[in-house]
């Protein structure tokens, strides 16, 4: 890993980690750079969340005059905003749109494809939890000028990013091309995103798990007898959930922990989707040295049918992972 000195911005790491690559056309540091973009134009409305609360029911008219959007709509509309015309997209996948979006014929079209949750988490934001964008990029392999759902519903490992841009205590963007994950820190004093998190690793074992227990009773049996185990006083396990996939997870990456959502009764393939919570979760928790399955494969591994196709999910330190596949494979 080279050496990057301190008040390293992302353009900065971009370009000098991006730039050698053979082939590199730049493409994928312009979006990046519209993605760091986007995080701070939805970061700037969350923070004043809580005042929008404060000047009406969401969707009112705000002291501006301008309509309080849903942060989820407003985040999910910023994004796309941000990519469609800047030459480096071919299609756009949201959590909050059914069908894919095209770029516009007035606008040049790229060679990726972004796929996101705009705004996960976002019931939290009334309680000031953390909340985030999660993405994944793909390189498009379909012919002409527009995506097709052939280009994402592929394995995740042929990914060339995943990130998130978490709103939390501190907002902050992190990343992978799959050399290492790397976390940079938005200063709101000058705008920037500074790099704060070099190559973030996860240590193989881990004493955290995170998960809703309350519909622990709902689990696959062995499952159940898994997390008993866990409380055994001697071993030390603690209990993290915020309830925010990004918040939980980005806890987990930094401090160490597995997360779970097992299917349930009302989930019965599982909560989370596989194209923009599942899949760049895993690719990072992969490039950090963790590990990410659906019980029974690699989510990685794992080659979606459908564009917001849900999947069980169990990703962390990658001891627990192994641990949690073997009692669901005993
Ligand atoms: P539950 C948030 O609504 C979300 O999609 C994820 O961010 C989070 O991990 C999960 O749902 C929480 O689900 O069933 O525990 O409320």
């Amino acid at each position: 890993m080279p050496h990057f000195e301190e008040g390293t911005t992302l353009d900065r790491f971009l370009l000098d980690t991006m730039r050698a690559r053979p082939g590199a056309t730049g493409q994928l540091v312009t979006l990046l750079k519209q993605v760091a973009l986007a995080g701070k134009l939805v970061n700037a409305r969350v923070q004043r969340a809580g005042l929008a609360g404060m000047l009406g029911a969401v969707g009112g008219m705000n002291i501006q005059g301008e309509y309080v959007q849903k942060l989820d709509v407003y985040a999910n509309d910023t994004f796309k905003r941000a990519l469609e015309h800047a030459g480096v997209c071919c299609m756009i996948v949201s959590e909050e749109d059914e069908e894919q979006m095209l770029i516009p014929a007035d606008y040049e079209a790229g060679e990726y494809i972004f796929s996101m949750d705009p705004l996960d988490g976002s019931s939290n934001i009334d309680t000031n939890a953390s909340i985030g964008t999660i993405f994944g990029i793909h390189r498009k392999v379909s012919a002409g000028r527009d995506g097709a759902p052939a280009d994402v519903l592929r394995a995740g490992r042929e990914l060339v990013c995943a990130g998130y841009v978490l709103y939390g205590a501190g907002t902050m963007l992190v990343l992978s091309t799959g050399a290492g994950v790397h976390g940079f820190t938005l200063d709101p004093s000058v705008g920037e995103f500074f790099l704060s998190h070099l190559d973030i690793r996860l240590q193989p074992s881990t004493r955290a798990y995170s998960c809703n227990e309350a519909y622990s009773a709902q689990w696959d049996p062995r499952l159940q007898a898994w997390l008993a185990g866990l409380k055994e006083p001697s071993l030390g396990w603690s209990a993290r959930y915020i309830g925010s996939l990004v918040g939980d997870f980005h806890r987990n990456l930094v401090k160490g922990g597995v997360f779970l959502y097992p299917p349930t009764a009302k989930a019965r393939q599982g909560k989370l989707r596989m194209l923009y919570e599942a899949q760049p979760l895993a690719f990072l928790a992969e490039a950090a040295g963790g590990a990410a399955s659906d019980g029974h494969m690699p989510i990685l591994d794992k080659v979606p049918t459908s564009l917001h196709e849900r999947s069980p999910l169990y990703i962390g330190n990658a001891e627990a992972v192994a641990r949690i596949v073997e009692v669901l494979n005993s």
